[in-house]
């Protein structure tokens, strides 16, 4: 048992259920004085590599940096070139992670056509990355919505063309064999393609993304953490994440974006996972509107608290603001909030309406 480094013991240990109450006791058993002596003055084996120097400052996607709506009454052709890219950043301040990208953020961009439109889109896979990458687009109609036409490794790129023949919010992600590991190390995002007639006009769109990052550490852990595949086989993720790192779009990290009281805003929703489902609610709030799995072309439903996303699927929801303060965007399932990273926060500002809500009545 002395020729297990002690870190690793312990980590053994806890992964048995056995408490660290129970490592002491272990260390009442005869010859055991020596061991404990030896474990209060051995330095203890760190339990992570060094966190890496990073290749971005920023992965997190900016939820404002979507395409415009389209004006547009006649169909066009899109040329679309996307690179995949395989960077360490931070995941917090102090942990990073060798992450997968399309164009080096997370969620991908907000790819925006129209029913009808017709899209070339050419996937670079960077010639320093270290594994193959393509790009299934869900709003694609055609063989594994173009992993195959699309795949390609390190240095190589390739163009497939597709007509996008139906609305909705859509996933597209990395779908190479090893695919789960590809969209847990950041490889999804969103398309959307409009209705022809367009969609109502609001005062403010917004794009987020929720994923799952599993790792050998613990979340908060300094250091680089390597990718775990034991854990994303039990579902049990390190983090689970709002645009890529732990709580990103919030004020004490990249900061929130705003809306002014009176104003609508749309939000386009995708959940990467590749495992879990977001049941995603707006605290301090509700879902004016919510078409579900992005089906556009359908009714919404209306005051909605908390809308499912399936791992693969989309939501396209409305906020009207009526009072100032923060909507704070969740999974409902909080350990994930509380524990795990996973929140973002729009802003509300504007005069008090205490015929809505008076805090101090
Ligand atoms: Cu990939």
């Amino acid at each position: 048992m002395s020729s297990i480094p002690t870190a690793t013991r312990r980590r053994v240990l806890q992964a048995l259920g056995v408490s660290t109450a129970a490592v002491a006791g272990c260390a009442q058993a005869p010859g055991a004085e020596t061991e404990q002596t030896a474990e209060r003055t051995t330095p203890q084996e760190p339990a992570m590599t060094q966190a890496k120097s990073t290749d971005v400052d920023r992965i997190a996607a900016d939820p404002t940096d979507i395409p415009d709506p389209i004006d547009r009454s006649e169909p066009t052709t899109h040329s679309i070139e996307m690179t995949t890219k395989e960077q360490v950043a931070e995941v917090e301040p102090g942990v990073t992670y060798t992450y997968m990208t399309f164009d080096g953020q997370v969620p991908g961009p907000l790819i925006r056509v129209r029913r009808g439109d017709t899209v070339e889109l050419t996937v670079t896979n960077e010639e320093s990355n270290s594994m193959p990458h393509n790009i299934d687009l869900h709003a694609v109609r055609g063989t594994g919505g173009g992993a195959e036409a699309s795949m390609v490794t390190p240095g190589q790129t390739k163009t497939f063309r597709f007509k996008a023949t139906y609305p909705g919010a859509f996933i597209y992600h990395c779908a190479v064999p090893n695919m789960d590991m590809h969209i847990s190390s950041g490889m999804f995002g969103m398309i959307l393609v409009e209705p022809k007639d367009g969609l109502p006009e609001v005062d403010h769109e917004f794009y987020f993304g929720q994923h799952e990052l599993y790792t050998k550490g613990e979340a908060g852990e300094e250091g680089h953490h390597d990718f775990d595949i034991e854990s994303m086989k039990a579902e049990d993720p390190t983090y689970v994440l709002m645009n890529g790192e732990k709580y990103a779009i919030t004020p004490d990290r990249y900061g929130s974006p705003s809306i002014k009281t009176g104003e609508t805003a749309r939000v386009y929703f995708v959940t990467g996972g590749p495992n879990l489902d977001s049941s995603f609610h707006p605290i301090g709030s509700v879902w004016d509107e919510v078409w579900q799995q992005g089906a556009i072309a359908g009714p919404a439903n209306k005051f909605v608290q908390t809308t499912p996303v399936k791992p693969g699927s989309c939501a396209i929801a409305t906020l009207h603001a009526e009072v100032p303060g923060p909507i704070k965007l969740v999974d409902h399932a909080l350990s994930r909030v509380a524990r795990k990273g996973m929140l973002a926060i729009i802003n509300r500002e504007g005069p008090k309406n205490p015929e809505v809500f008076e805090p101090e009545a």
